[in-house]
This record gives C-alpha cells, sequence and structure tokens, in this order.
C-alpha cells in the first residue's frame, strides 16, 4: 500500500488553517492540522478534520447526471453528452432572448477557489448578462456598498488590526465559533485573547450571550438595532468633542451630515429601540476615543437587518471619527500581494449601481444583484426573463428568502444546471447535475481573502489528490459552456482578443501573472527575489509577507475627488431619514424576533451528511429565552410552530438564557431533503421560509435579504417525543 502525507491548506472557511492529509493508495484517508503552518500552527476545527468524509462520502456526486423528463430522478450520462445538450439548450435561449436570458448564482464555496471565481466572473462578463446573483446579498454586500459609498470602490475593505488593537468592538460576530470573516486570522481565538493579554478589550454586541460573547465583554443589544446604537456612540463623540478633528479634517468630506445625524440619536433617545442603557452606550464611546487603536468590526448579525449599508457605513464612520481608521491598532487595509481592489477597478468588475434589477430597481453590488429576487426574474416574462440558470456551489433553496418560490419557479426554466457534489435541497430540480472536484482536488490560492489576513500571508496548495470520479474543476466546465456559445471566458478584454488565436491561459498562468505584477511581485525577475507562483510554492506551508497589514495608504485606496473618504453620500442622508422615521414597532402578534446563528459543527447547509460532525444526537433547535418560554407555554424540547407574515416552520424549541428576552435564533443551512442520507435523517427545518423575497422587504442599498429581526410568533405544538 502506497501511504504519503501531503500539506495542504482548510477552504471550509476564511481562516485557511494549514493541514496535512495522509493519502493511501490515492485516496485521502485523513487530514490532520498542520503543526509547521505559520499561522495556523496546528489548529484546525472539527470541520476540517470532517472534510475526510465529504471527501469519500457514499452519497457524493461522481459522474455527470440528467433529471429524468418525469422528475423520478437522475440517469448517469456522459460529459460529452450533457455538454453537448447544455449547449444546445444555451445557443436556443441565447438565441430566442439574448444574453440577458441566462443567468448565474454562485454560491460560498466558490469564493474558496480562484479559478471558479475568476472563470464565473470572465464567462459572465463575455456573455454580457446582467443576471449574476450570488450569496453576497445574504452576507456582505452591504460591505462592499458602504464601501463604494465611503471610499469610491466597493472593494476597499478595512479589517480590525487584531495584532495591535487595545479596544476591538464586534456587531454581530460570533468568530469562535465562524472562526472569522471579512477577517483572516486563524487561531482567532489566541488573537482575541491576545488583545485582552495586552491589557485591552473585546467587547461584542450580540442579541445572544454567545461563545465570543462569554469569552469576552458581552453588550445585549435588541435585533437590528444597530444603526442606532452607532449613532448614539456618534453622538456622544460628538457631543463631548472627543473627535479627533485634525484626522477627520485630513481624511474625510462632509462630516457636518454626520454630526447632525449623530445629534438627532442621543443614547438615551436610542435606549428603548436598541435596549442598550444609555448609560453603557456613553462609557462605551468614551473608551473608543481614548483607546490607543481601537476598531469597530461588523459581521453577519450586522449585515442581515434592514439598514445593512447604513450600519456597514455607521461602522467605517466611528473609526474615522475617533481618529482610528488606516492607523496601527484602528481598522486598516491588509497587504495584499494582488491588488484585487486596483485590478477590479481598472477592469471595470468594481461596480456599485451599474445594473439595476428588473423589480426593485436596486443597485448591482460587485455585479450581484439580489438572489431573493430570483423567482421572479424566472417567472415574470418580458425582457431580461431568465430561461436557464446555472448555480454552482450553491444551495440557494435553503440560503436565500423564500425557497418554497425558487423551487416552484424552476420549474418554468429551460434549463437549469447545477456544478455541486452533492444532490443538495436546489439541485435536485436541475436538469443536469455536473459532479465537481472538492478543494483537496484543486490547487489553490486564497485569492479573494489576501487582503483580510490580519498578517499579511500567502499559500499555495497543489491539489492533494486528483478529482474523484469524473469529477472536474468548475473553470474547465465553464469554458465549455463558452465554447459552446463561441465566448471567451475572461474579464481581461486582451485575454479575450487573443483568446480567438487558440491561446488559453489557464488558472495557474493567470495566478502567476497577477503575483509578479502586484504589490510583492519579481515583474518577471526585475524585482529579484520577489514573488512569483514557483516561489509561493517554495514554501508549501505558506509564506508570511509582513509584519503587519498596511496603515497610511488611506489616499492610495480612495477613489472620491480628494482622495478623502465621503462621510455625507445621498443614499446614506436617505437611509438616515428612514431611520429616523421608523416607527417603534413592538410586533402586534408577532412579538418575537427571530434571528440566526451558526453552529461549530455545521457549515451553511453542506456538511450534515458527515459523520464525524453529526455524533451526539444533534438536532436543529430554536433558541429560546426561559421567560419567553414561560409567556408561550413552551417547554424545553417541545415541538412549536414559529410564524411570520411568509410563512411558517415547525421545530422543536431548546430553552436557554444565552437569548436576549424577545428574541429567537434558529441556524440557516437545515431542511434536508436531497441526496443527503445522513442530512436528510437530521433534516431540521428551512428557516428562510420566513424570510420574505418581496423587493420592499430588501435592503435598499444592497439588496440585502432581511434575515436577522423577522418578527414571527410562536406557538406550542406538543412535545417532541411525542410528535417523533
Ligand atoms: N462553524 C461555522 N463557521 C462558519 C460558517 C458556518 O456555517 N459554520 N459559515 C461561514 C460563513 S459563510 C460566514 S459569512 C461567516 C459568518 O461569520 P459571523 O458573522 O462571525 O458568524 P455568525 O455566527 O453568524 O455570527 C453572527 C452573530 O450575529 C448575531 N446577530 C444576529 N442579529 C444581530 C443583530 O441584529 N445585531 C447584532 N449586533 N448581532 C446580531 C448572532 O447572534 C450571531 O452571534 O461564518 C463562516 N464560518
Ligand atoms: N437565515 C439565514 N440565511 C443565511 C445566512 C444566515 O446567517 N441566516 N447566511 C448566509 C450566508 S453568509 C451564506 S455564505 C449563504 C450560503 O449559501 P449558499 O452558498 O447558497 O449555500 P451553501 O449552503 O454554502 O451550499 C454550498 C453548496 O456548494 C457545494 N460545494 C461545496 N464545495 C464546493 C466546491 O468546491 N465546488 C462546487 N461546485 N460545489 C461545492 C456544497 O455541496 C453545497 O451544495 O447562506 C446565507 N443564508
Ligand atoms: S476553522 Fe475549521 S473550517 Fe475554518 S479553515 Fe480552519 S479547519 Fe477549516
Ligand atoms: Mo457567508
Amino acid at each position: 500500500m502506497a501511504v504519503r502525507e501531503q500539506v495542504t491548506f482548510c477552504r471550509i472557511c476564511e481562516a485557511h488553517c494549514g493541514m496535512v492529509a495522509t493519502v493511501e493508495d490515492g485516496r485521502v484517508v485523513k487530514l490532520r492540522p498542520d503543526p509547521e503552518h505559520p499561522l495556523s500552527a496546528g489548529y484546525a476545527c472539527p470541520k476540517g478534520i470532517a472534510m475526510v468524509d465529504v471527501q469519500n462520502d457514499p452519497d457524493r456526486v461522481l459522474h455527470p447526471m440528467r433529471r429524468r423528463a418525469d422528475g423520478t430522478g437522475f440517469d448517469r450520462v456522459s460529459w460529452d453528452e450533457a455538454l453537448g445538450d447544455i449547449g444546445r439548450r444555451l445557443r436556443a435561449v441565447r438565441d430566442a432572448r439574448g444574453p440577458a436570458g441566462i443567468g448565474w448564482y454562485l454560491g460560498n464555496p466558490a469564493a474558496f477557489s480562484y479559478s471558479h471565481t475568476l472563470w464565473v466572473t470572465g464567462f459572465l462578463k463575455a456573455l454580457g448578462t446582467p443576471h449574476y446573483y450570488s450569496a453576497g446579498t445574504q452576507d456582505v454586500n452591504n460591505r462592499f456598498a458602504a464601501s463604494a459609498l465611503l471610499y469610491g470602490n466597493p472593494l476597499v475593505v478595512p479589517i480590525p488590526d487584531l495584532n495591535r488593537t487595545s479596544l476591538l468592538l464586534m456587531l454581530g460576530a460570533n468568530p469562535l465559533v465562524s472562526h472569522g470573516s471579512v477577517l483572516t486570522a486563524p487561531r482567532v481565538r489566541d488573537q482575541l485573547r491576545g488583545i485582552v493579554d495586552r491589557g485591552g478589550r473585546v467587547v461584542v454586541v450580540d442579541p445572544r450571550r454567545t461563545e465570543t460573547a462569554r469569552a469576552f465583554e458581552h453588550v445585549p443589544i435588541r435585533p437590528d438595532a444597530d444603526a442606532f446604537l452607532l449613532l448614539s456612540l456618534l453622538h456622544v463623540i460628538f457631543d463631548e468633542g472627543l473627535e479627533d478633528g485634525r484626522t477627520v479634517a485630513r481624511q474625510a468630506t462632509g462630516v457636518e451630515v454626520l454630526r447632525a445625524a449623530a445629534a438627532q440619536h442621543p443614547p438615551e433617545a436610542t435606549e428603548a429601540r436598541t435596549g442598550v442603557p444609555a448609560k453603557d452606550v456613553r462609557r462605551l464611546a468614551r473608551d473608543l476615543a481614548a483607546a490607543d487603536g481601537a476598531a469597530v468590526y461588523g459581521r453577519t448579525g450586522s449585515c442581515l437587518g434592514r439598514f445593512a449599508t447604513l450600519v456597514a457605513f455607521l461602522i467605517d464612520a466611528v473609526n474615522v471619527v475617533t481618529g482610528n481608521l488606516d492607523a496601527p491598532g484602528g481598522a486598516v487595509f491588509g497587504r495584499p500581494p494582488v491588488a484585487l481592489d486596483d485590478i477590479g477597478a481598472r477592469l471595470g468588475l468594481a461596480t456599485y449601481g451599474s445594473v439595476r434589477s428588473r423589480f426593485g430597481n436596486f443597485p448591482d453590488v460587485l455585479g450581484n444583484l439580489p438572489a431573493a429576487l430570483l423567482p421572479r426574474e424566472i417567472t415574470t416574462p418580458g425582457e431580461r426573463q431568465i430561461r436557464a440558470l446555472f448555480v454552482s456551489a450553491g444551495n440557494p433553496v435553503l440560503s436565500v428568502p423564500d425557497g418554497e418560490a425558487l423551487e416552484a419557479a424552476f420549474a418554468e426554466l429551460d434549463l437549469l444546471v447545477s456544478l455541486d457534489f452533492y444532490v443538495n435541497e436546489t439541485n435536485r430540480h436541475a436538469d443536469y447535475i455536473l459532479p465537481a472536484a472538492t478543494w483537496l482536488e484543486r490547487a489553490d490560492v486564497p485569492l479573494a481573502f489576501l487582503g483580510f489576513y490580519t498578517t499579511p500571508f500567502i499559500q499555495h496548495s497543489e491539489a492533494v489528490v486528483p478529482p474523484a470520479g469524473e469529477s472536474r474543476e468548475e473553470w474547465e466546465v465553464i469554458e465549455s459552456f463558452a465554447d459552446a456559445l463561441g465566448l471567451a471566458p475572461s474579464a481581461i478584454p486582451a485575454l479575450r482578443r487573443v483568446w480567438r488565436f487558440g491561446i488559453k491561459p489557464g488558472p495557474e498562468r493567470l495566478l502567476d501573472l497577477l503575483l509578479r505584477t502586484g504589490p510583492e511581485g519579481d515583474f518577471f525577475g526585475l524585482r529579484r527575489g520577489r514573488l512569483s507562483l514557483a516561489k509561493v510554492r517554495r514554501h508549501p506551508h505558506g509564506l508570511v509577507l509582513g509584519e503587519h497589514p498596511a496603515t497610511g495608504v488611506l489616499r492610495e485606496k480612495v477613489r472620491h475627488r480628494g482622495k478623502r473618504v465621503r462621510l455625507d453620500p445621498p443614499e446614506i442622508r436617505g437611509e438616515l431619514a428612514r431611520l429616523r422615521a421608523r416607527p417603534l414597532d413592538e410586533g402586534g402578534d408577532k412579538p418575537l424576533r427571530l434571528i440566526g446563528m451558526r453552529e461549530l459543527r455545521s457549515h451553511n447547509s453542506w456538511m450534515h451528511n458527515a459523520p464525524l460532525l453529526m455524533r451526539g444526537r444533534r438536532t436543529h433547535a430554536l433558541r429560546m429565552h426561559p421567560s419567553d418560554a414561560a409567556a408561550n407555554g413552551v417547554e424545553d424540547g417541545a415541538v412549536v410552530r414559529v410564524t411570520s407574515k411568509s410563512g411558517s416552520v415547525e421545530v422543536a424549541v431548546k430553552v436557554t438564557d444565552e437569548m436576549m428576552p424577545g428574541t429567537v435564533a434558529l441556524p440557516h443551512g437545515w431542511g434536508h431533503r436531497g441526496g443527503w442520507q445522513l442530512a436528510n435523517r437530521h433534516a431540521g427545518v428551512n428557516v428562510n421560509l420566513l424570510a420574505s423575497s418581496d423587493p420592499d422587504d430588501l435592503e435598499p442599498l444592497a439588496g440585502m435579504a432581511f434575515l436577522n429581526g423577522i418578527p414571527v410568533r410562536v406557538e406550542p405544538l406538543g412535545s417532541a417525543s411525542a410528535s417523533a
């Protein structure tokens, strides 16, 4: 038996922990943390270890599958047959409807494959369709929209300088479980602990006393009220003259608008909205202003409310006003060896509002339109109606509001094609499922995340094993689609031109070019000893590229005239007015507020089939405070009906005082009925049936789904044992 070990890195979440794979006879049999990784240094979470279960899963899709006409299942077909038929049907759609008849939904795991992302972007750019959707409108697009408004470039995104900060204020993030997002900090627990060990503080603003909140300081807040809290922090800072006036004058324009807005939200006035005592807000504001390096950081809990872009904007505004933007220990701009913000801007990919959605007139964010609109885009006749849809590395039926409407809409498509390695709740409706390689089966670099490392870093991994069965990497499959349409799938015009002469640079050539011409690049030998793909490859455990992220680079980043941060864009003034006009809503017959949460042994919807993660009778449960349970006549373990204006689900309750009274939490990514048998046995429910896909319910500036703070009612149905 041939046994070998190979160094690689995990590509499930943004920490990108170093791993060592054991390969026996061409099969990955074990994954363990890499002790020699300079940053993760022997750490990996249970999901990383359990990837071996996914890799060898008997339920994995290993050859192309075509749905039977009668809908009773799938038949195995050859790649040639599948690609031939898909090509014909794509051409028919394009001939009849133009490129706007074709759309793409790109799921979260795609972000962990640079080739997948670049080839989808290139394909859609070459095709010329406006229909580009992704997990982004359920995740982070508000952050990019805020950056477009603040800095004139959606790809300019600050991260907290964890290694140097003395006060980290986190809104809606639970890094002890999520391991950090829009923040690449392997061993994040140690990094946060380090702040406290240096005499600093970590403050967690969250409706739930999370794992992170418990380990540090917790400020409970009502869901969807972060904008009020941030405005009150600004209120105190301005009112007490605590702002860093010189830095603000140097870095920003329009501060008067912010000052006037903040003046209307003293902490005593917002207390009823946020539930945060005014005296605590005042103290926090003073601490932020006084700290030697403070950073405010927000993640999904701050992104999925009704004012998501405003919240992201205000987070950076607090960083600016306290003098902490682009300064050591504050909110900084990373030090990526590939400057995606600059490249994106030059290629015309760093867009905000260059396209508008057919419904609700939402602006695109980096080309993305709101995924919640997909059912309407598919079913409503007219120009730009979607007739053919690709879904790669996504499960929007579970991850996007109103999956039932999406499932119903699929029936009206001429063609639905999925690139995945499971039959999930979405692609079970596909005409074709094309088997994708896993991250253990492809070479990679964390390209999209290089700017988010709190210690500048790069790593390359070779494929550990070749694609299993007939699996293929996405970029190759996308080239087949492009061939069928006579397109060169590149966002770079020069490459599209040479493509016609048969010159088709693959991912590696492109990556090498990006590295060698980047800020650390060797410019093909002009700067000896600097970065090239070959050099990165010579360091399989990865390469630390500097001690700290860059500071003092704001003027290079900002694209507004005068190179200053804009604190008064009209879009934000509109949101501030909308916020002021918002009535204090008691919810009527839906008095509770539903939020999301993540668990250590789940990863969105796709790791519930891994036996290692499903041990110990795991179930899907609604978390509820004892006082709410008592008021609603609910006991621990009882099954309840949760009803919102959009739908209802039945799920068991876990009574816990970690919830803030009035707020209930239910994880997403459950509600299984795909081809994953173990997951189906622990099915749970689809929480997003409670979310709305009505354009009026999406956040206006980025089209964010409203997933945190949904008004609901909870009614007891009986005990779990009785209904089982
Ligand atoms: N184990 C695990 N890790 C993951 C994932 C996973 O599914 N499982 N998913 C990955 C992905 S795709 C992402 S995007 C990241 C997300 O990374 P994080 O955003 O750090 O992860 P969450 O655990 O969702 O944390 C969001 C927090 O926001 C809180 N919250 C909800 N509503 C509000 C609100 O209105 N205001 C405030 N202030 N807080 C609120 C929730 O209680 C929750 O604790 O995690 C990644 N890592
Ligand atoms: N209520 C609520 N809803 C949410 C959230 C929330 O906090 N609350 N969070 C949102 C967030 S942050 C996110 S990111 C989304 C996630 O939403 P999606 O990205 O739509 O879905 P996932 O559950 O990540 O499913 C990913 C699919 O990709 C497949 N896959 C995994 N790796 C690969 C690969 O390398 N190649 C290919 N081709 N396929 C692969 C998996 O088998 C799975 O079927 O959910 C969002 N939905
Ligand atoms: S924290 Fe877990 S899932 Fe994330 S990269 Fe590390 S091992 Fe992978
Ligand atoms: Mo996400």
